[in-house]
């Protein structure tokens, strides 16, 4: 594989980064964007890669600074590994015990967020017109932590500005290792930016950083490079792995890290194995009742980030005791039992948040088996009217996968003895389904074709697997 880097900078000549072993490229990553102008030394152009262990001076040829320095924290220099800018430093000021991982060479920690400070020291007449910063590193990078402050000449006080466009690469495999590339840009014209310093941190422990690129542009003028995100989000969260996922539609859109003002397209959902796609839940907060591609656009005007999010739905119960109960985890020195395999936890039968509702229930009407939440499910009775005439109805929820393994029978009785399902050519009861929700669920209102009388005063709703 070819890492598509080219590095420019001045009194340097312009290197290609040439194959990169394979045992270092294991894991999906994000590819680091290439600013137009970095050629032709209008950016200042400074990387670091590799933090090698202790005792090792080299990675692929380029010299590093042999380790990151554990408990100096902020009051020294000890990893600057940047030999293409020397104005410019990488410092590791969050936990202290941060250490380099012997694999992947990514600076690591578990016991808390890792945060770094870039300070940039100018040389030269011009100015500062823009920064891109770009990062690549497993999992998320809070916005809110990402700045870059600057003093104005004269003033006492730092300037602090959050980024202007932005960038995300996510190779999308959800796997632990995967390595995403976060991007970030600020236009600076006019501001008289020479020294600044960038600030960012991971979102938690164990969100090891891999690669850090800076591109400073100085001369002539800011181009942009980056713009706006769309992100795409999987519903319902579960306890084990996630439903699908939401992504930009790559038939119609190529670049697909970033968007422009004003740029519109279909986003597409993919189930994973066992989930049916029901529905969308728009940037505004609507619910889209609708498996059909649903169209984002960016505002011409006032654009920003945006999220769509992808619903999903379970199509079998096999698929929801083993995305809805606890698998095996370790964290922080604790163990999670494997629930899902448990009989005397997961098993159709057992009621394991003990609010009355077996995990099956669970399952069939929407419930979460460790959430207390049977009021949401119980099937509420009611009375509709048409044409003059009342007619009893129950109100259940249930999951909106049309192919799954359910069945939901209405049964009507006078006499809470005898019920009767009706048949398919003389049905006791007509259905009408609510909205979807968020969740993957929808509510379903059952209405007897019987008004009043003694012959359909209660309804009652049981849910069953089809047989194969
Ligand atoms: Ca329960
Ligand atoms: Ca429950």
């Amino acid at each position: 594989m070819i890492l598509p880097l080219q590095r420019h900078w001045r009194g340097f000549p312009a290197l290609i980064l040439a194959a990169i072993p394979a045992a270092a490229i294991a894991q999906p990553q994000g590819t680091f964007i290439i600013p137009t102008n970095r050629a032709g030394d209008a950016t200042r152009f400074s990387y670091w890669q590799a933090y090698t262990p202790a005792g090792q001076t080299t990675y692929n040829g380029i010299g590093h600074r042999p380790n990151l320095i554990p408990d100096l924290g902020d009051s020294a220099d000890p990893v600057n590994f940047s030999n293409w800018n020397t104005g410019n430093v990488l410092h590791q000021i969050g936990t202290p015990s941060a250490f380099v991982l012997s694999s992947g060479q990514g600076i690591y920690s578990f016991a808390g967020v890792a945060a770094y400070r870039i300070s940039y020291t100018h040389s030269g007449d011009d100015e500062v017109k823009g920064v891109v910063l770009q990062l690549k590193m497993a999992g998320s990078v809070p916005l809110s932590s990402v700045e870059l402050r600057y003093t104005p000449e004269g003033a006492s006080e730092e300037t602090v500005l959050a980024p202007h466009f932005k960038a995300l690469d996510n190779p999308g495999t959800a796997a632990f290792a995967e390595q995403l590339l976060w991007a970030y840009e600020w236009n600076l014209t006019g501001k008289g930016v020479r020294d600044y310093d960038l600030y960012f941190s991971t979102g938690g422990s164990s969100n090891p950083l891999y690669e850090v690129q800076t591109d400073t542009t100085v001369a002539p003028a800011f181009v942009q490079q980056l713009g706006y995100l769309m992100v795409g989000r999987a519903l319902p969260p579960l306890r084990y792995k996630t439903p699908g996922k939401a992504l930009p539609d790559g038939a119609v859109v190529f670049e697909t890290r970033f968007f422009k003002a004003g740029q519109s397209f279909p986003m597409v959902a993919q189930p994973e194995e066992g989930f049916e796609h029901v529905g969308w839940v728009a940037p505004d907060g609507i619910v889209v009742d609708s498996a059909e591609p649903f169209t984002v656009t960016f505002s011409e005007t006032e654009p920003s980030d945006l999220t769509a999010s992808a619903v999903f739905a379970p199509v079998s119960w096999a698929i929801f005791r083993n995305s809805w109960f606890n698998h095996e985890f370790t964290h922080g020195g604790q163990t999670l039992p494997d629930d899902s395999m448990d009989d005397t936890k997961s098993a159709p039968e057992v009621d394991l948040d003990g609010d009355g509702m077996s995990n099956f229930s669970e399952y069939a009407f929407g419930g979460q088996p460790y959430t207390q939440d049977a009021e949401r499910m119980t099937p509420r009775s009611g009375v509709a009217t048409v044409d003059g005439a009342s007619y009893p109805t129950i109100t259940f929820r249930r999951r909106a996968a049309v192919g799954s393994d359910l069945r939901y029978v209405v049964e009507v009785s006078s006499d809470l003895q005898t019920w009767s399902q009706g048949t398919a050519e003389q049905p006791v009861a007509e259905l009408t389904n609510g909205p979807l929700e968020s969740d993957g669920t929808r509510t379903v209102t059952a209405r007897s074709l019987n008004a009043g009388g003694n012959s359909s005063r209660f309804l009652r709703v049981k849910a069953e697997t089809i047989p194969q």
